[in-house]
């Protein structure tokens, strides 16, 4: 248990989007590199505060939490910012969203960077297609539907800013995805990533000038981000 918060990291993971909101909220926070190229995610260590082996963990004083999405309700909650409060007209809208993100765009994400754990290598550029036509539905629903919290001070906004980043760069065949077809997307991506927080987060991590609107392989201090 910590008095603090404390985030444990790669450069570039998952933990980019917790990162984003504690930025944006401006909260005291540390930070604990996870050395993946080590296998530090799957260390006992860390299996006892993340029993998924997986990335982001935040330790807070109510416990270790994990999973993106609730880590980042459980800080908009707590802060009473980024997100609409229970109660509001706009929360279940807000809800929708931070679930189609975790359950649709972001599970879709994985197959992409982990086909190997799903298929053998025969059948992964199978794989890829069909996970590439997923993604690229999803994008079209989100550009077409341009819902109100596409906004830059939402927690809905960072946890999409790095799926925008993410498949363009990551993944068996990058460069398959352009923002460009998505202007809403895009528009999005540029407005967010001109913000303070997302910039402090771009520095620390090592994620170029224009991270989310044209996304290029990260450079961070750590060395590698996978
Ligand atoms: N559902 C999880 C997914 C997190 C996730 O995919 N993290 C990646 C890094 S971006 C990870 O830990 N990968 C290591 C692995 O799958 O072994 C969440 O939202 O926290």
């Amino acid at each position: 248990m910590t008095d603090l918060l404390r985030l444990h990291y790669a450069p570039d993971n998952a933990s980019l989007c917790v990162r984003l909101a504690l930025e944006m909220l401006e909260l005291p926070y540390e930070v604990r590199l996870l050395d993946r190229s080590k296998g530090e995610q799957s260390s006992p260590a860390y299996l006892s505060i993340n029993p998924n082996g997986l990335i982001p963990t935040l330790e807070t004083p109510d416990g270790a939490l994990f999973e993106t999405a609730a880590i980042l309700l459980w800080l908009s909650e707590r802060e009473g910012r980024l997100f609409p409060a229970p109660g509001t007209p706009e929360r279940g809208d807000g809800l929708k969203w931070l679930f189609w993100l975790a359950n649709a765009l972001h599970a879709a994400e994985r197959i992409l960077f982990y086909p190997d754990r799903l298929v053998s290598p025969e059948h992964m550029g199978e794989l890829d297609r069909a996970i590439h036509g997923q993604i690229r539905g999803y994008l079209h629903l989100l550009d077409n539907a341009a819902p109100a919290w596409l906004t830059e001070d939402s927690i809905l906004g960072c946890y999409l800013a790095p799926m925008l980043r993410w498949p363009v760069i990551y993944g068996n065949n990058p460069g398959w995805l352009s923002l460009t077809d998505y202007p809403n997307l895009l528009a999005f991506a540029r407005r967010f990533e001109a913000t303070e927080a997302a910039r402090r987060c771009a520095e620390a991590e090592g994620l170029g000038d224009k991270p989310y609107s044209e996304p290029e392989f990260p450079n961070p201090p750590e060395g590698s981000p996978i």
